[in-house]
């Protein structure tokens, strides 16, 4: 038998030997990385499949749509139509959330789902990614009543019970936490499967490495500025070493580097739209991010609380997220509340 073991080999150890995950989420979880290995292809035709630039329409962000974000959220809805796991579904690319019709086979999860987040760097040809997250529907609440609603989505990211993301860059990877750790899998485009290629991924506490848009500096808040600042004054400087820059404006491509090599990710709260708390979304984007940073020793807050811990209010609200490698969001976080206190 070869020694590669496949996806389905790691989920199914995962229900057995951990019990930590039922069939039907075992399942859910193989919908979703097929979905992705057909986004990987239309992803991967580029130019060839007419699927590049915009498909002149805007998404509830009121951001242009990409023909392959409306793609890639039409290959997520239709695979877990018929999946039979799911009750409901919320995309970055739709108003509402979308309930499984009674004509489909009925589940207990919620899946939430940036189809295609980077879009801005399809068309160059750069690393782009699709983000899930997986909830249980709830029965805590009897005022959460069936069919299902937004208000089942609104759980904290403590909540949830798989996520995950698969890039789109030079290996196609779907990168996986069911709270056993995070798990690596890279598309073996000949066979067409998913092979695991690094369990018990570990994020390194320091690091030498921040990613961040450097262009909205001017539009910061004091402790982030603080933050850049002694990262750039280097081994001169009150952190006595030099630092790094990244940032590749993808979120997925950035947190993988995290994963692999370290680093701290900051997308802050800056003063050009004040009234947001941040540009990224916490349901499908900085929860599932968080929960593999932290499932892998690192760290993720808003700046000044966890953000597994936020209970969200919109299905769609933003956030401000500093993750990755716990001694330096420790330290961002840090600089937050010592601002707070003098403020
Ligand atoms: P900016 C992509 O649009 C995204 O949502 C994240 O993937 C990425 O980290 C961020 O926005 C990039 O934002 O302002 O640098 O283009």
């Amino acid at each position: 038998m070869s020694n590669k073991i496949s996806l389905t080999r790691y989920l199914v150890e995962q229900q057995r030997t951990h019990g930590r995950i039922p069939p039907e989420l075992r399942l859910l979880i193989e919908v979703v990385a097929r979905a992705c290995k057909r986004i990987s292809i239309s992803v991967n035709k580029g130019a060839l499949g007419e699927v590049l630039g915009s498909a002149e329409s805007e998404n509830v962000q009121g951001e242009v749509q990409k023909k392959l974000d409306i793609i890639a959220n039409e290959v997520l809805i239709e695979a877990n139509e018929w999946g039979g796991h799911l009750a409901a579904m919320a995309s970055e690319e739709m108003d509402s959330i979308y309930v499984v019709p009674n004509r489909f086979p009925q589940g207990e999860y919620l899946l939430m789902f940036d189809p295609l987040d980077g879009s801005s760097n399809i068309d160059v040809n750069v690393s782009i990614g699709t983000i899930f997250s997986v909830l249980r529907k709830r029965h805590d609440d009897p005022k959460i009543i069936d069919p299902v609603s937004e208000a089942d989505f609104l759980q904290p990211g403590r909540q949830q019970v798989a996520a995950g993301y698969c890039v789109y860059g030079p290996q196609t990877t779907l990168v996986l936490t069911v709270g056993d750790g995070v798990a690596m899998f890279t598309l073996d485009r000949e066979q067409g499967s998913w092979v695991l290629t690094q369990d018990q991924v570990t994020i390194p506490e320091d690091t030498k490495e921040f990613a961040i848009n450097m262009s909205n500096m001017r539009h910061w808040d004091t402790p982030v500025k603080r933050y850049i600042d002694e990262c750039l004054a280097g081994q001169e400087g009150p952190r006595g070493k030099d630092f790094n820059m990244r940032w590749i404006a993808s979120m997925v491509a950035d947190v993988h580097r995290i994963l692999t090599r370290g680093g701290v990710f900051m997308y802050p709260w800056d003063k050009r739209e004040p009234n947001k708390p941040g540009k990224l979304r916490l349901m499908y984007e900085a929860n599932p991010m968080g929960w593999l940073v932290e499932q892998a020793g690192g760290a993720a807050t808003n700046g000044r609380e966890r953000i597994l811990d936020m209970v969200p209010t919109q299905l769609h609200q933003r956030v401000s997220v500093i993750l990755g490698s716990k001694n330096e969001v420790d330290l961002v976080t840090r600089y937050h509340l010592e601002a707070d206190k003098t403020a």
